[in-house]
């Protein structure tokens, strides 16, 4: 249910407007985020308000490209604002004209609750740990009331909880205890879980299990280096750390090779704008690739738009763990600040990003984004066997990294959107942090729901799925999308068709309607993303970026599950529907809804209200790709106490868009004709100068593996 207010004219905060960006797309400056936060101030005056959100509302796709490409004006600046005001359910929400300052929209949205702030996660534990009722079940577990300053918790999203339902603000608490604050928790969770509302500060019930579970007597298992010290720590050795790791430098003597203008990034004919915000995270706008003098269009927008973690214990309360974490807590909001030189190496370009805090204030996360090139190996080769492979081309590749990590609670998220010089562009994730603990008894038998990975430690079973949101512009706004399966050809083997039984062939099947887009994964299959009117000249066939994604999990959770429900865009690997602006220029941005906190998953909205009846026509127009994408935890020891990175990635690769290969003019690092081979001249060579003096030391000064 929404009530909707639209404001005529608004009377102005006492600031001043900040002055425009320098980019449409560029996210709210702290001076801006501060101008509107007095706006909404001013509008809700005598209320008390708790800011939840303010960011920028992205202008819709025409005006943008209007001002672009056709001379058009700027377009307008505006912000979009969440409030929590006390006393008040729901979602308050609203829009802000920045360059005047006033409230072009507000309304309040029932049935859900704003996303999850990193401040609402802080508050839960001091909650949790004064509460006597949790003091009490703490004792009745084993650990004593002097004990309590050790007792952690983990603040979850509660899900749904039909209990409860959307009526209040809750959060269920994940209990652990330390042995000491420098202590890993995972390893000693306790056996209850405490409801916090969040808008009263309070535990309003604590579900407790019929199987009650000790707290772990186990030595805690933990990952800092002091316990490292204590774990393989030796007379001779006291750190534990390996002694056969010597320092590994890069070294860019003429720095990068890209240029950041404001946010536009411009790197080896990639041009594309990098935003930010609370909720996705890195946000790559208007993409496009110059082959050679001609900027050819490839994606208007690529984000990660949602994702979920869905647990696989059937046992109540966990089948609550389903964290929608980009919905519920957001990308931006959880992002860390990258160290210098360690969670990225090289010469760094890094971005900070701004938010606002519950007062309203500018918040900024130092070096949130963080960009630089890496060696990327052989970008092509090849060698001539006819002089021995004297005859050889061979170019060596860089790639730029746009990269951020996000903290979800126990897990880490690191993200690296990758350009290679032929056009490809990937994602890599990298999962690491911790795993979700629970406690199991002594002797315990966890099941086939979770793996013991310590002593009385059971991680259950469970997936990390992405949903990727491609708005893709391949040489234009009209695009088609289709499936591309390597399949066996027609007729057995013997038959006119197929006579030795050798034939297979690319299969595309083209999506005519939103139903045809609704495919899942299988072995042999790609998706392409393709211009129907920009034919290759040579092949013939459409202009296309490919999909090529292996690690494509199905959703195990069973129809009727609030898991599926929740989250309608995990049911498919790929769904293709056509772009539209709402009146907030929304442009369909976020697959399990606008509100994702507390929603029951009934009703139409997000990806289940743009499928709809399917038959909406995606042909040959305006269309986005939402892909379906990440992995299935079946946790081991090896996961713990702290997980080593996981990594899974995708590709999309353009197909019949150049005429060649793409990369012929980087230049090569060692090239030689067959005539320069038989005159005895160099060609080109720059790979022995590139060897590092320390090289010999590898193999000792004697060795004679090196070029003299
Ligand atoms: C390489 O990096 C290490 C730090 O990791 C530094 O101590 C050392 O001086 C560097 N060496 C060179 C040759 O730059
Ligand atoms: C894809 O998988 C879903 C289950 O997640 C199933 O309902 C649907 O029929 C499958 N679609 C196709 C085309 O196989
Ligand atoms: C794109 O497709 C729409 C129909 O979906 C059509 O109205 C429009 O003219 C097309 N634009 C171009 C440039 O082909
Ligand atoms: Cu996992």
């Amino acid at each position: 249910m929404e009530r909707l207010q639209q404001i005529a004219s608004q009377a102005t905060a006492s600031v001043a407007p900040p002055p425009p960006p320098a980019h449409p797309l560029d996210p709210l400056s702290p001076q801006e985020i501060k101008a509107v936060s007095a706006v909404i101030l001013e509008h809700y005056k005598g209320k008390q308000l708790t800011f939840n959100t303010i960011t920028l509302r992205e202008p819709i796709k025409r005006a943008y490209y209007e001002w672009k490409e056709k001379n058009g004006p700027a377009p307008p600046r505006l912000a979009y604002y969440v409030v929590v005001e006390k006393g008040v359910n729901g979602v308050q929400e609203g829009v802000v004209d920045v360059a005047s300052l006033t409230v072009a929209l507000s309304k309040s949205t029932d049935g859900v609750q704003p996303i999850l702030t990193p401040h609402d996660l802080q508050a839960t534990e001091e909650i949790v740990r004064s509460d006597p009722r949790v003091i009490r079940q703490c004792e009745i577990v084993g650990i004593p009331k002097e004990e309590m300053k050790n007792v952690y918790c983990d603040a979850w999203t509660i899900g749904y909880d039909e209990r409860w339902g959307a009526s209040r603000r809750l959060q269920q608490a994940l209990m652990y205890w330390r042995s000491d604050e420098d202590d890993s928790h995972y390893s000693h969770p306790l056996d209850f879980c405490p409801i916090v509302d969040m808008n009263e500060g309070k535990v309003i019930y604590i579900d407790i299990p019929n199987r009650r579970r000790q707290v772990s007597k186990h030595k805690h298992s933990s990952f800092h280096p002091k316990h490292v010290a204590e774990k393989f720590g030796t007379p001779e050795n006291p750190s534990g750390f390996r002694q056969d790791d010597t320092p590994y430098n890069v070294t860019q003597p003429n720095g990068v090779s890209f240029k950041m203008t404001g946010h536009v990034m411009e790197w080896s004919n990639f041009k594309f704008h990098i935003g930010f915000n609370y909720r996705e995270g890195i946000v790559l706008s208007d993409m496009t690739y110059n082959d050679h003098g001609n900027e050819r269009p490839l994606f208007h927008r690529i984000s990660l738009s949602e994702m979920i973690v869905p647990y696989g214990c059937p046992d109540f309360p966990h089948q609550r763990k389903h964290a929608l974490d980009i919905g519920e807590y957001g990308a931006g909001y959880c992002t860390n600040p990258l160290a210098l030189g360690c969670d990225c190496k090289g010469v760094i370009h890094y971005m900070d990003a701004h938010f606002t805090d519950k007062a309203g204030e500018a918040l900024t996360v130092k070096n949130a984004v963080c960009i630089h090139e890496e060696d990327d190996g052989l970008l092509f080769k090849h060698s001539d066997f006819r002089d021995d492979f004297q005859t050889t081309v061979v170019t060596r590749g860089k790639k730029l990294i746009v990269s951020q990590i996000f903290t979800a609670a126990n897990y880490e998220y690191c993200l690296y959107w990758i350009f290679r010089q032929d056009g490809t562009i990937k994602l890599e994730v990298r999962l690491t942090g911790i795993l979700n603990t629970f406690v199991c008894g002594e002797d315990e038998d966890v099941g086939k729901w979770g793996t013991q990975v310590y002593p009385q430690v059971n991680a259950h079973n469970h997936q990390h799925l992405f949903s990727l949101r491609l708005d893709p512009r391949i040489d234009g706004d009209n695009n088609s999308a289709s499936t591309s399966d390597a399949a066996s050809g027609d007729g057995e083997t013997g038959s006119t068709q197929n006579m030795y039984g050798n034939a297979f062939y690319a299969k595309k099947t083209v999506f005519k309607t939103v139903a045809d887009s609704l495919t899942n994964a299988t072995t042999t299959r790609t998706w392409d993303i393709f211009n129907p009117s920009k034919i290759n000249k040579f092949s013939g066939k459409p202009s296309s970026y490919k999909l090529v994604s292996t690690w494509a999990s199905p959703l195990l959770a069973k129809e009727g599950s609030l898991v599926r429900k929740r989250a309608p865009w995990a049911a498919y690997t790929t769904e293709v529907v056509p772009y539209r602006d709402d009146d907030l220029g929304y442009g369909r941005l976020y697959p399990s809804g606008e509100h994702v906190a507390q929603w029951s998953g009934d009703g139409s909205r997000g990806m289940r209200e743009w499928i709809g009846n399917g038959e909406d026509k995606i042909e040959n127009t305006d269309i986005l790709l939402f892909h379906t994408f990440g992995i299935t935890h079946f946790p081991a020891p090896e996961d713990f106490p702290v997980m080593p990175t996981e990594i899974f990635d995708l590709m999309l690769r353009p197909r019949h868009f150049f005429t060649e290969n793409p990369v012929l003019d980087v230049k090569p690092s060692y090239a030689k004709t067959t005539t320069e081979v038989k005159q005895g001249l160099t060609g080109t060579d720059t790979c022995s100068l590139n060897v590092d003096k320390t090289s010999r030391l590898a193999f000792a000064e004697t060795s004679s593996c090196c070029k003299k």
